[in-house]
Order: C-alpha cells, then sequence, then structure tokens
C-alpha cells in the first residue's frame, strides 16, 4: 500500500500537530507507510509526541531508557510503528469470527492476522462450530475459574510477555502463587535469561550495572550482538553523542548492520534521528556467530602481553592491579588460560585476524572508563553464559565495572520485561522473597522453583501440563520447535489469551479456549477511583509511571490489571488479605504491595515513579558490592572456545535468525528491511558471495533449510530465497519467527535454557 502523504507538511490534515524539528523527518517513509496502512485514530500525533515524557505514556516497543530531559519527539521510528499500531483505527470484532473460522484463520500469516486490527470483545472458542463467539466477561472468567479449580496448580503454566505493568506482573505473579504454583516463564527466557543467569553469578546483579549517563563519559564502547537501529533507535542518540565527542565504538556482529556503521546517504536512518550522518562503529569486526568467547579471549591474551611488556620496560602496568586484587577472584586461572590459547585457535574459532583483534585491545587500553553492551548476539547461544562471563572478563581487567562511564550494559527487550522479574515473575524462588509475600497475604507459597519457558515446552509435549495463560504476546510463535509444539499445544485443557491483537497463539486451542482483550498502554484506564497510572522499568532499573489517555480501542475492553484479578478471583477461596476488586479501582494500592514486599527498592513507589526519567532501584554492582559465592567479582575460565553447541563440518551452516527493521518480535509490521535492503518478502536466507558460489547457489534461488542437529529429527523450511549478504564463512542469516520450526526445543543455553536462537545448526538444500 502507498501511502504519499508527507510528515514534514504541517498543513497536512492528518497530522495536525506536526511541529517536530524539519531534520531528516519528511524520509520516514517507513512511519508514513504505517500511518497509511493503519489508519491511526485522531489525535495520534498528540499521543507520539508524550511518549516517553513525564504525563505521557512510555512507549510499548522496547526497553530503552528514558532521559530525564527528553528530547522534543522523544520516540524512535519503531517506536512510532508500535504506537499506530496499537492506535490503529481497524477493529478485529465478532462479525470478523464470525466470518472466519480458526481453521480458516491458521492458514493466514502472521502480518494478515495483526493488521485486522484491535480485538474488542471477550471471545469463547467453540470446537463444534470451529469458531470464536462472544462471551460475557464474568462469564469467562468464571469459566476459567472453575476449570482453574480441577487441575492441578503445578499443571498450569502462567506466561508472560514483557509488556504488562509492574502492576499487572506483581498480581499476576501473585495470583500464581496463590492458586500453587511458581510456573511463570517470561519472554524473558527466550531473550534475556543468560543476562539474569551470568551476571548473577559473575557480579552478583541480573541486570545491567549503567545508567543513562554513563555513556556521556566513556572513552571507548565494546558492543556485541545489538542491532541499534532497528531494536532500540533511541539508543542512536547517545551512541552520536558519544562518537561526536570521541569516544571509540568497536562493533563485534556477524552482519554489517546499517544502523552500527557509517551513515553518509541522504536517505540514511541515522539522519532522520538526528539530521546529520554520524560514524558510528570506528571498528566493525565481523565475527562468525557464535565466535565472541575466543574474540574476547584473544583481546585479553594481547592485552595481558602488552601488560607484561610494559610492565617490562617501564614498571607500569596497564591492568588495574589494585582492583583485580581487591574485588575479584578467579584472576590467575584466566590469565593461565589466556597464555595458553593459540592465535590460531582464536584466528578460527572467532573468523577475525589476530591483528584486528589487537586493533580492537588496543582501543580497550587506549581507554579509561570502558562500557561493554550486548543483545541477543550474546545471550542466544548454547554457551551464551561464558559470552557474559568472558565480556565481563574483559572489563574486569582494568576495573571497568562499578564506577561513573564503564560497565556492564545489556540492552533488554521488551519495555517492561526486567521489571516483572523485579516484581515477581519468575519461575525461581530464589528470586522471589516468599517468606514475605506469605506474612503480607497470609498464606502458604509454593517452595519449589517452576518452569521456565523451555521446561514449560517439554511439559506440553509430555502432556504434563493442562493449562497455558498467556499475559499478552505469542508463545507458539516465538519458541522453538514450533512444528511439534502445534500440535501438542492443542491437547491442553484450557488456552487463555489477553491480547490487543490477533496472533497465532489465538489460533492453536487447547480444549476450552478464551481470547480476552485488554486496553493498550497509551489507552486510558479508568477505574473507580478515575485514571489510573501503570510503571516500567527500563533497561537502566529506572521505574517510570505511565499514563494513557486514548480513549479504548472498544468499550468492551477490560485493563490486564481488570482481566487478572477478575481471573484470580473466579479462582481463588476468598482470603481476608486479599483484595481484588480494590486493587482494581486504585492501582496506586497495588503499589503500596509491591513497596512492602521490596521496601529498599519501591519505597514511596507512587511518589516517586513521576521523577523525570524515573526513579532507580540501585545496583550492588555498581557500588562494588559483589553479591557472588566468593563475594568478589568474578573472572570465568571458559572451557571453549566457540558459543555454538554442535561441531562444524561440511555442509552445516550456523543459522542466526533475527529481526527485521519491520518487525516487533512476531507482530509484523510490513515487509520492509530497508536497513538491510530486503524488500517485498521475509522468506530469505542471507549468504556471503563466495559460500554462494561454492554452494552454487544463485541469488533469487529458492532453497530449503534443513535441520542439522544430528537429534534424528525432520526440521525444515523451504521457499527461502538466496540473497547475497556481507557475513561471514559458515553464516547464513534469516527471519525469526519463520525460521523457529529449525531450533531445537533442546538447543539452548546450557546455564539459563534461553533458546540458541543465533548458530542453528542447518544446511541447505536445493530441488
Ligand atoms: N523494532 C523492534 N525493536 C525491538 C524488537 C523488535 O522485534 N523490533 N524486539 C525487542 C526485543 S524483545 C529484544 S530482545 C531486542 C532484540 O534486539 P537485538 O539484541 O538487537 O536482537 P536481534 O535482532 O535478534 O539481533 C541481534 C544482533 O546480533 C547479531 N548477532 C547474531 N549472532 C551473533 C554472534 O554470535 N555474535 C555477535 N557478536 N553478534 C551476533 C545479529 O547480526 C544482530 O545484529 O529488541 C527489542 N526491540
Ligand atoms: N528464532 C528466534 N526466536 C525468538 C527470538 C529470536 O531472536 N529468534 N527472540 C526471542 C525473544 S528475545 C523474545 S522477547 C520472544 C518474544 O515473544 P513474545 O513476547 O511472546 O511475543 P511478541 O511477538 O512480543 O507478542 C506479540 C503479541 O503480544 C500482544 N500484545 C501486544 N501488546 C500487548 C499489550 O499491551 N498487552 C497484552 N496483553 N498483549 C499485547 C499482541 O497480541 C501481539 O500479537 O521471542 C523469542 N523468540
Ligand atoms: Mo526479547
Amino acid at each position: 500500500m502507498s501511502d504519499t502523504r508527507d510528515p514534514a507538511n504541517k498543513s497536512n490534515p492528518d497530522m495536525p500537530n506536526y511541529d517536530w524539528p524539519a531534520g531528516g523527518w519528511g524520509s520516514m517513509k517507513g512511519m508514513v507507510r504505517i500511518l497509511g496502512t493503519e489508519k491511526p485514530s485522531p489525535g495520534m500525533l498528540e499521543t507520539l509526541q508524550r511518549q516517553n515524557k513525564p504525563d505521557g505514556h512510555m512507549c510499548t516497543s522496547c526497553a530503552w531508557g528514558k532521559p530525564a530531559k527528553p528530547h522534543i519527539a522523544e520516540f524512535c521510528e519503531n517506536g512510532a510503528k508500535a504506537t499506530m499500531w496499537e492506535l490503529t483505527s481497524k477493529r478485529c470484532t465478532p462479525d470478523f469470527f464470525a466470518k472466519h473460522s480458526v481453521t480458516e484463520l491458521r492458514g493466514w500469516k502472521d502480518y494478515d492476522l495483526e493488521i485486522e486490527g484491535r480485538l474488542t470483545h471477550p471471545m469463547r472458542y467453540n470446537a463444534e462450530t470451529d469458531h470464536y463467539e462472544p462471551v460475557a466477561w464474568e462469564e469467562a472468567f468464571s469459566a476459567i475459574g472453575a476449570t482453574l479449580k480441577t487441575l492441578d496448580p503445578k499443571s498450569a503454566i502462567f506466561y508472560a510477555s514483557g509488556r504488562a505493568s509492574l502492576e499487572t506482573s506483581y498480581l499476576y505473579a501473585l495470583f500464581a502463587r496463590l492458586y500453587g504454583h511458581n510456573n511463570l516463564p517470561d519472554s524473558s527466557n527466550m531473550c534475556h535469561e543468560t543476562t539474569s543467569v551470568a551476571l548473577s553469578k559473575v557480579i552478583g546483579v541480573p541486570v545491567g550495572t549503567c545508567t543513562l549517563d554513563d555513556f556521556e563519559h566513556c572513552d571507548a564502547i565494546f558492543f556485541f550482538g545489538q542491532n541499534t537501529g532497528t531494536n532500540s533507535p533511541r539508543f542512536l542518540h547517545p551512541l552520536q553523542a558519544a562518537s561526536k565527542r570521541g569516544c571509540k565504538i568497536v562493533t563485534f556482529n556477524p552482519l554489517k548492520e546499517k544502523g552500527l556503521e557509517e551513515f553518509i546517504s541522504p536517505q540514511n536512518p541515522l539522519q532522520m534521528l538526528t539530521g546529520k550522518a554520524t560514524k558510528i562503529s570506528a571498528q566493525y569486526h565481523q565475527v562468525k556467530a557464535g565466535g565472541d568467547i575466543a574474540a574476547i579471549l584473544g583481546m585479553c591474551k594481547f592485552i595481558l602481553e602488552c601488560d607484561a611488556k610494559r610492565r617490562e620496560s617501564t614498571g607500569q602496568a596497564i591492568l588495574d592491579d589494585a582492583f583485580i586484587a581487591q574485588h575479584t577472584h578467579g584472576f590467575d586461572a584466566f590469565k593461565a588460560k589466556c597464555a595458553a590459547v593459540s592465535w590460531e585457535e582464536i584466528e578460527s574459532h572467532s573468523g577475525l585476524k589476530r591483528t584486528a583483534l589487537m586493533d580492537a585491545a588496543r582501543v580497550y587500553m587506549d581507554a579509561d572508563k570502558v562500557i561493554g553492551v550486548y543483545g541477543m548476539g550474546l545471550t542466544q547461544h548454547v554457551h551464551g553464559f561464558e559470552n557474559l562471563a568472558l565480556l565481563t572478563n574483559f572489563l574486569l581487567l582494568r576495573g571497568n565495572i562499578g564506577r561513573p562511564g564503564a560497565g556492564m550494559s545489556p540492552v533488554r527487550g521488551h519495555s517492561n520485561v526486567q521489571g516483572q522479574r523485579t516484581v515477581g515473575i519468575a519461575e525461581k524462588t530464589k528470586l522471589v522473597p516468599l517468606d514475605k509475600i506469605a506474612e503480607q497475604f497470609g498464606f502458604a507459597p509454593p517452595r519449589e522453583d517452576g518452569m521456565n519457558t523451555v521446561e514449560a515446552c517439554e511439559g506440553i509435549l509430555d502432556g504434563s501440563v493442562k493449562a497455558f495463560v498467556s499475559l499478552g504476546g505469542n508463545f507458539v510463535r516465538a519458541i522453538p520447535d514450533i512444528v511439534k509444539m502445534e500440535k501438542a499445544w492443542a491437547r491442553m485443557d484450557l488456552t487463555v489469551q489477553i491480547a490487543t491483537k490477533l496472533n497465532r497463539s489465538h489460533l492453536i486451542n487447547g480444549k476450552q479456549a478464551y481470547l480476552l482483550p485488554c486496553l493498550a498502554r497509551s489507552e486510558q484506564d479508568k477505574q473507580a477511583s478515575g485514571p489510573q497510572y501503570v510503571s516500567m522499568e527500563d533497561t537502566f532499573s529506572h521505574v517510570s509511571a505511565s499514563l494513557g489517555k486514548r480513549p479504548p480501542a472498544s468499550g468492551a475492553l477490560l485493563s490486564e490489571v481488570a482481566i487478572v484479578a477478575g481471573i484470580a478471583k473466579a479462582t481463588l477461596a476468598p482470603n481476608p488479605k486479599v483484595h481484588w476488586d480494590d486493587w482494581t479501582s486504585d492501582y496506586a494500592l497495588v503499589r503500596d504491595l509491591i513497596a512492602e514486599t521490596y521496601p529498599e527498592q519501591f519505597y514511596d513507589m507512587s511518589t516517586r515513579m513521576h521523577q523525570a526519567g524515573g526513579f532507580y532501584r540501585g545496583n550492588s554492582a555498581r557500588e562494588r558490592i559483589w553479591k557472588t559465592a566468593s563475594g568478589k567479582a568474578e573472572f570465568t575460565t571458559p572451557t571453549m572456545l566457540s558459543a555454538t553447541g554442535v561441531a562444524d563440518k561440511a555442509g552445516r551452516f550456523r543459522l542466526i535468525t533475527l529481526r527485521s527493521n519491520d518487525q516487533f518480535n512476531t507482530t509484523i509490521y510490513g515487509y520492509s528491511d530497508r536497513f538491510r535492503g530486503i524488500e517485498g518478502t521475509r522468506d530469505v536466507i542471507l549468504i556471503n558471495p563466495a559460500e554462494m558460489e561454492r554452494a552454487g547457489l544463485r541469488a533469487g534461488q529458492l532453497v530449503t533449510l534443513v535441520g542439522d542437529a544430528d537429534d534424528g529429527e525432520d526440521r525444515r523450511v523451504a521457499g527461502l530465497a538466496v540473497t547475497p549478504y556481507e557475513l561471514p564463512d559458515g553464516c547464513l542469516a534469516g527471519y525469526f519467527p519463520e525460521l523457529n520450526p529449525l531450533v531445537p526445543l533442546w538447543y539452548h543455553d546450557e546455564h539459563s535454557k534461553t533458546p540458541a536462537s543465533k548458530g542453528v545448526p542447518v544446511r541447505i538444500e536445493t530441488n
């Protein structure tokens, strides 16, 4: 669909309040296209202008921090797309479901399902007619409650995708525990769970140690496997500022990602955001998928060699000896490993030349303050844990954790995924103050760990999981081995989906299935005590208030809080300390509960969340207090050099499944990945021209990717167009979720069970 409206034209009748600084915004074709297809409701631009600002709503796209002094338009192209997607004037009504059977809809593409617009009414699946039919809220709640009551609580899963507010999340986790389980996997289990597990082990916190300010003071940023231009575009502002003041950005990524390179073209995305082309990466290293352990080890090896030489010649050290002695544990073993590993091994496992790694290491040695940034390129590997442990080692060498301008900065995904974990959505009981909760609500919470995402999938496959409640998300589409999972899914007794838009997970139904539509974050949430604020935690552990102001998409929608409370009330026996109705009528009461459970971090939450930029929860590693087993920051000695889980062999490729610029996870906004120059299709396989030639492939040829995990399972995705792209030998790339049938469920990080969606073993079949 084409759209010729020009957003730079202030007199455009569809965009009455367009008064952003001109800059390159006029060329934001991607945004305009969404405006065109999504028919935004009136007042959309006003909504966008309040996005990520005090008294506005927090963007539902990524978890990037909200600056205390926001830009005039503190949102990015993809944040705008997310808001428009939410505020579309299209509606997916009971009439739609009367017209289309569930079996028919299962044949539709992800894009075609969501483009139908906002869900408007609670629906129940009727297996006899194979249609969703309207159901009254109370009837839905009592039927769901009645079924849950008959089940063993331990056979139910309460999943959460990382969007729901802290208030909803707290109540959802409380509901699970009052009902009797800790089966609270969330999208984090497919994403940054590696971070939660690895950073807890090595520096004693499950999250990053940096705040937004640190980016104003660092001298170097080492950037691993995160695609900023697409997935956290507001991060381009601080990156650009850093680069301009001479901070060196060294990037490790198998793909040349435009958002991390140099910008010279007038059509370029950074110009749109900043009005000016800027070089982002001073060095760009196209590491092999899974090659980061070797790459970081190589840099450390060189740093240690240089350190030894400098000590000999000048008596001065490159390492921060005092920091290492006082604050770390395990250095000697790591040092011995660096000396023992050969440059040949490092080169072959990383795919990088030693000279390139030495150049990168020189930037590190010259920098006083260094930040390590990473995303899915490090976490989604079988040895993702070691990726993060090695990056930690690298920072520890010169005391780059726990001082201003330095530290570890994972870029979290969903807008409140970190916060959900903070307030109790956790399958691991050690992360939750159960004694406190027991006392607060007068009950005995279940003490055994619940299931994470992979374990929940295993339970669905073996039939032990009988019910699945989903607070947002598109679980069956986002997980590995989706072909097998879809078949098993339908065997469950009950599936409940709380959602804003129709997706594939709503079409693979248990014996009883409910589709419960909720308010979106940008919409007004009016309860008995008046309009309600909610809150979220960003990637820098800052908690901010969010207020939706748009009229709800339908009069029949309920808030997520009201839906969770409604199901809980219908399921649980009355408890004098549990007041679902009061909590629904005033969310400040829920914040009081959060503050009571987590007093140190959340005291006075309802007031402090209004601070510009949010309030900071604090971080012990930032203070150099190490809550680890040894009481110190841990150097880890790796036992492997590659992060992948299977050995290389002839014809086997490492497949990277990633996001295009036109999607938010399983939500597909369109078919334009313009930073990578891929248009009109998502059914592609990126491969470098030399590999193409070796394999006898031509550009545009359709091939089948076949799983090559040596486990006897047949996994395949056909009809993928061969697309030449600059990436290392032995690596392929393509899109999530289309390629998820190729990811084995057992192929995950060994410590956190995060699916290893980067570096999936596959081979190419022609014909
Ligand atoms: N617009 C938009 N924004 C989003 C999302 C979205 O889908 N769309 N999703 C949100 C979510 S939930 C998340 S988790 C984040 C995800 O944001 P990212 O962490 O950026 O995730 P991916 O798109 O999967 O890209 C990972 C990057 O890692 C690189 N990579 C792959 N394998 C390796 C490797 O072995 N080593 C290294 N060094 N690099 C590697 C890839 O080339 C790619 O550039 O974004 C969030 N924001
Ligand atoms: N192969 C491969 N697989 C991956 C990944 C990968 O890189 N490669 N990435 C993984 C990662 S990082 C993640 S986070 C997961 C994502 O997994 P999920 O979080 O489960 O999936 P999403 O696509 O974000 O969910 C989209 C749906 O959420 C619903 N929704 C949107 N907004 C709201 C809201 O405000 N409230 C409610 N209740 N519902 C809402 C809509 O119905 C929409 O269809 O996928 C993982 N899977
Ligand atoms: Mo994510």
